[in-house]
């Protein structure tokens, strides 16, 4: 028996709703050194861009995206040079093996996690 077209249509209402916020939300610590220490800022967000501290602009050398794909940038507001950072990346524990040490403005969902799904 398959289910009556009404409620077909509200599950696939909910799916398509749904899977957005799940594919793009994300969340990340970065740290002001290298190794994850000294200060650190946690930010989180959906398809949103996220600016990061005043204090912490432009001084993270190290991420924990917290087994998110993340993309960082340069400038704040998503601008700028950017830089994607997933699990399997190397050096998250420092940004400067990966030419973006002290450079960080603002955090965004992975690109591609967001447009492939
Ligand atoms: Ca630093």
């Amino acid at each position: 028996m398959s289910p009556p077209p009404a409620m077909l249509c509200r599950v696939i209402f909910i799916v398509a709703l749904t899977i957005p916020l799940v594919c793009c939300a994300w969340n990340a610590t970065i740290y002001k050194d290298a190794d994850f220490k000294s200060q650190s800022q946690d930010l989180q967000g959906d398809q949103d861009c996220v600016n990061v501290a005043d204090d912490m602009a432009d001084k993270a050398s190290s991420i924990n995206t917290h087994d998110n794909c993340v993309r960082i940038y340069e400038d704040v507001d998503c601008g700028g040079l950017s830089l994607e950072v997933k699990p399997g990346t190397a050096s998250h524990f420092s940004l400067k093996n990966l030419h973006f040490d002290n450079m960080m403005s603002s955090i965004g969902p992975c690109l591609c996690s967001c447009t492939q799904q």
